[in-house]
């Protein structure tokens, strides 16, 4: 099906009963197809956004999808409106305005609808935006608490005695005493990722985004608590646990990536446990419960910024990664131009969400293989205009023959990639594994491919008409399974042919990394279902 927009499509479709719910990019229509009747429209909600949300999302125009909870469909528009919609009619329940647009706030997330409540995030970490996850009331759309990634403790929601950073309690005033003055105001950490929640712990799962501005000289100090996991009770939305895992960023690795929940043993003992491939290329394993940091190990050979992460817990460097000062753009105070940093800016995976198998207990990982030049450059602040401070270069990392990606299979307990298939562009989509055996991606060249769960031998593949940055999803109807894929190129990747943007620093580096992108695909915008 042709969802009539172009640009990135991200996110998946969302089947609930027999009605599959597809969304676009901005304007963010959404469309409810009958799969009882052959994908026949139900209805079509086309909302009503200003254009001028556009040149304030840092990224392309993209939305990860709507959620569904009783009898509701949530979509979080590019605008940062709220809207709840009649599942069945496609009316308007409620609606309410999470952020202002004028200031640089957006949003391309989708929302966690759990229990009575609907969390959303925020985008803008470009532009100064102070990030925060607010909770609506389900039923009325009416705000129930906001909690900021930065600032006061009654803005931060911590208990400066029990809330902990690796099993310390953070103190009090941890959100303002890592920064300098009132950097804090226009701090970044937004929360533009995914979100998990683990109800019989009554606690949500995030990660905040990058620090604001981009020239770290410019915000002395560790800068918390942006970059980091966040652990949260839903109904308070006080912090239970945060971790940090890039303090002070001096290369943009948003820590937003999604965190993935599952039960393992570990030396014979089950725990409930937390996975999350950061942007900076480790991959973490964290007891979910208390917060410890278990595993925390580089999913990308090539990933050089840091040698490792202090695992001993009696050493001030506990949890930090440690930084190679060639690979710093920053040193005493002073901007420096720092070049062949690996991981790029859009680290060694982005938002795109890796998949897990409890049969293979291994998580399937799409990757980045991109190295940067940084040049940090002194930025003041306006309200609502970029607010980034660095130029960016970016190409293929060293030993990688040009290929820019890699889809991986990693071990969360080991610290191992177990295998891995190279490709000739990052893996911009998300991952899905099924107990059938069979994983599934997608490639920016516009390639649904299947692999095996065990090897990663391909046994299928199929050209969609355009790059793939959605989520591979699947289904059943009537006893048959289906497997859906949004195509439509774009993203940060892709955002040189979804912008019409060709000077190579342009689009924060990636036009000129993706370049011969446009060898291979066109903009599209299209829904592809497949039967089994
Ligand atoms: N969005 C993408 C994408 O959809 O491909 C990639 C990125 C974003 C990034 O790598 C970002 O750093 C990023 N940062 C923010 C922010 O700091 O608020 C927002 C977004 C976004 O909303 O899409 C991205």
């Amino acid at each position: 099906m042709d969802l009539g927009v172009l640009r990135g499509h991200e996110g998946s479709p969302l089947v609930i009963g027999d009605t599959m719910y597809v969304h676009t990019p901005f304007p963010n229509i959404v469309y409810a197809l009958d799969l009882a009747n052959d994908g026949k429209i139900k209805w079509k909600y086309e909302p009503k956004q200003d254009p001028n949300v556009i040149p304030v999302m840092c990224c392309d125009t993209v939305n990860r999808g709507v959620a569904y909870a009783e009898g509701k469909i949530f979509l979080h528009q590019a605008d940062t409106k709220v809207v709840a919609l009649d599942a069945e009619t496609g009316e308007v329940v409620w609606e309410v305005v999470n952020g202002d647009p004028s200031k640089g706030e957006t949003n391309t997330a989708t929302v966690l609808p759990i229990k009575d409540k609907v969390i959303a995030g925020i985008s803008g970490g470009e532009f100064g935006v102070r990030g925060s996850v607010t909770a609506y009331n389900m039923e009325t759309g009416e705000q129930e608490w906001r909690a900021y990634s930065m600032g006061p403790d009654s803005d931060i929601l911590v208990d400066p005695a029990t809330t902990t950073h690796l099993g310390e309690p953070v103190g009090e005033n941890s959100g303002t005493n890592t920064w300098e003055g009132d950097q804090w105001m226009i701090g970044g950490g937004t929360t533009w990722g995914w979100y998990s929640a683990d109800l019989d712990e009554n606690l949500f799962y995030y990660g905040t985004g990058n620090p604001s501005t981009w020239n770290p000289a410019q915000r002395p100090g560790d800068n918390r608590w942006s970059m980091t996991v966040m652990a949260r009770d839903i109904d308070t939305g006080m912090a239970k646990w945060f971790y940090q895992m890039t303090p002070h960023d001096e290369w943009d690795y948003d820590g937003i990536n999604e965190m993935i929940l599952s039960e393992q043993a570990i030396d014979g003992t089950e725990r409930k446990l937390l996975t999350h491939f950061d942007r900076n290329g480790f991959g973490y394993t964290l007891d979910r419960v208390t917060g410890e940091l278990l595993v925390a190990e580089k999913y990308d050979p090539v990933v050089n910024w840091a040698t490792e992460v202090v695992m001993d817990p009696s050493s001030d460097q506990y949890g930090r990664p440690q930084v190679v000062a060639q690979y710093s753009t920053e040193q005493n105070g002073e901007d420096v131009n720092s070049t062949g940093i690996c991981p790029a800016a859009l680290g060694s995976k982005d938002q795109q969400p890796a998949a897990y198998s409890p049969d293979t207990q291994l998580f399937y990982v799409p990757t980045n293989h991109v190295c940067m030049d940084y040049e940090p450059f002194q930025v003041s602040y306006t309200a609502g205009q970029p607010y980034v401070g660095a130029t960016l270069a970016m190409y293929p990392a060293p030993d990688s023959h040009g290929g820019m990606g890699n889809f991986i299979a990693w071990d969360n307990i080991a610290g191992e990639i177990k295998w891995s298939i190279p490709e000739q562009f990052s893996v911009w989509s998300g991952a899905l594994a099924t107990a059938g055996g069979v994983v599934f991606y997608g490639t920016l060249e516009g390639y649904l491919k299947a692999v095996d769960a065990e090897t990663g031998e391909e046994l299928y593949r199929f050209k969609t008409p355009s790059g793939i940055i959605g989520n591979v999803m699947t289904y059943e109807r009537d006893g048959e399974q289906y497997i859906g894929i949004l195509s439509g190129v774009g993203g940060w990747a892709g955002i040189g042919l979804a912008a019409g943007l060709t000077n190579p620093n342009d689009g924060l580096g990636a036009v000129g990394g993706y370049a011969a992108l446009s060898d291979y695909t066109a903009l599209g915008g299209q829904l592809t279902v497949f039967k089994l």
